[in-house]
């Protein structure tokens, strides 16, 4: 049996000013957990109630990336750099958070999705790096492509991620926001030079959650091991 994977699907406009939305998340995603051995299953956005039986139906949680999560769950105000948020995807995830939790099923966050994670369990975030005190690298690397890694990340050898991608890795970078506080239960498990979080992990629940701030369904297919990490997720985390 292949390990079912939800992806917690995203909403957009079909053209811009549009009334017809769309339920999607990045075809890279579906690909590179298909290429994994695992059969992604979309989780459309509903009504909180539901996100019970949508994760009895999963083996493993995958939140991606996208909007900003709303400051409010974690105790500020929106900042005039804050950018786009979706009240509702935010409900709709936490609801999945906390059933995959009470279902004892692996969460796996990119980018948005491991700093919802870090909010839903009590962390806060910079609304943008330009708040952070230091200097920061160039963490929206744009016009690079995201198949090239752009910066450095050291990583705990002692983590799983650190034995899989070694303890002095490269990275792209495609985010205005970071981790502030860690949650409590989690630790940081990758840093940038500049200090930005760019990992956390938690074994303090019944299943694992590990959070990236990087985006390996934008290199996978070049860099075999981001390819890796989408096997890690789908087969062993
Ligand atoms: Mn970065």
């Amino acid at each position: 049996m292949k390990p079912i994977i939800g992806i917690a699907a995203n909403e957009r406009s079909m053209i811009e000013e549009s009334e017809h939305w769309l339920t999607y998340t990045p075809k890279n995603f579906v690909t590179h957990i298909q290429e994994a051995g695992g059969l992604p299953l979309l989780l459309p956005m509903g009504a909180l109630e539901d996100a019970k039986a949508y994760v009895q139906q999963i083996d493993k949680l995958l939140l991606a990336g996208g909007h900003d999560v709303s400051p409010s769950y974690y105790g500020e105000t929106l900042h005039p750099l804050i950018q786009s948020t979706h009240p509702e995807r935010d409900a709709f995830e936490l609801a999945l958070i906390k059933e995959a939790v009470a279902q004892k099923k692996p969460i796996f966050g990119v980018c948005r999705g491991m700093q919802l994670i870090n909010v839903a369990f009590g962390g806060s975030l910079y609304q943008d790096l330009s708040l952070m005190e230091k200097p920061t690298l160039k963490h929206v690397q744009l016009p690079t492509p995201f198949r090239f890694a752009t910066h450095d990340v050291t990583i705990n050898s002692d983590s799983q991620l650190g034995q899989l991608l070694g303890s002095r890795y490269q990275v792209n970078s495609f985010h205005h926001q970071a981790v502030k506080d860690v949650a409590k239960d989690f630790q940081i498990i990758a840093t940038a030079t500049d200090g930005v979080v760019e990992a956390i992990e938690s074994q303090a629940f019944a299943a694992p959650v590990l959070g990236i701030q990087w985006h390996p369904e934008l290199a996978a297919q070049s860099r075999p091991s981001e390819q890796a990490i989408f096997e890690f997720f789908v087969h062993t985390l």
